[in-house]
């Protein structure tokens, strides 16, 4: 099989519902992205346990934006739980972010999905790149919900940074526009887990990026 280029954002809270869909789901998929509601309702030995019952890298998604020793001490633990990389904000500033990458493998938020990204975020996406480039993180957030700005970013950002966007289904975004405009991954949430059958969620979707592949 092709190697995947779909996340599953695995937001839910229970431990044995997020095994099984990881289970379910696996075979489709590049990553597992937890993020704080799977990471509060089954702690962080949720990390090893997805890891160990699929075999995928793990993308913890803190969304870390504090002081950099706040970072630090955050992404210490979480590194040592087993996450593969952590998603930091880069608003904070670079010192902040440098505190997480020299932890391990990193990806800094340049722009969000939602539609109030556009009111404090959008405005400096243009620093965040230059951000981006200056750190050379493993890549990049970029909004799947907006495919022009995904190819506004990609022409900015250098060669190697890859892009990862969330905001696919059920926040509108259509994976094979996102692609085109030149995102690496896609971030898939609630049109997987939240579905009757989460498997066939994941194969759909995942025919549809090989498609562009
Ligand atoms: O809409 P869904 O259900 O497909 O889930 C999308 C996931 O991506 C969810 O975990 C959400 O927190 C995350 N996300 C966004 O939806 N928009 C963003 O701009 C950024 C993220 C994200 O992954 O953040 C990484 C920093």
């Amino acid at each position: 099989m092709a190697e995947s280029r779909l996340i599953l954002a695995l937001d839910v809270y229970e431990r044995e519902r997020a095994l099984e869909i990881a289970r379910e789901t696996a075979d489709y998929l590049w990553a597992i992205k937890v993020n704080w509601p799977l990471i509060i309702g089954s702690g962080l030995d949720i990390i090893p346990e997805l890891k160990e019952e699929t075999g995928l890298p793990v993308i913890a998604d803190l969304k870390l934006a504090d002081i950099p020793n706040t970072n630090r001490l955050i992404a210490g633990k979480v590194f040592e739980a087993g996450a593969d990389y952590i998603i930091a904000h880069g608003f904070v500033g670079s010192d902040s972010v440098e505190a997480v990458m020299e932890l391990g493998k990193t990806i800094i938020v340049v722009e969000m999905s939602h539609p109030g990204a556009r009111e404090f975020i959008q405005p400096v996406t243009d620093r965040l790149i230059e951000l981006a480039n200056r750190l050379e993180p493993f890549g990049v957030i970029a909004p799947a919900t907006r495919p022009e700005r995904v190819a506004y970013i990609r022409s900015k950002l250098k060669p190697g940074i890859k892009i990862l966007t969330p905001g696919v289904g059920a926040q509108g975004g259509k994976a094979g526009e996102v692609l085109k405009a030149g995102a690496d991954y896609i971030i898939v949430g609630r049109s997987i887990y939240a579905s009757d059958n989460p498997r066939e969620s994941a194969r759909q979707i995942y025919e549809e990026v090989r498609a562009w592949s």
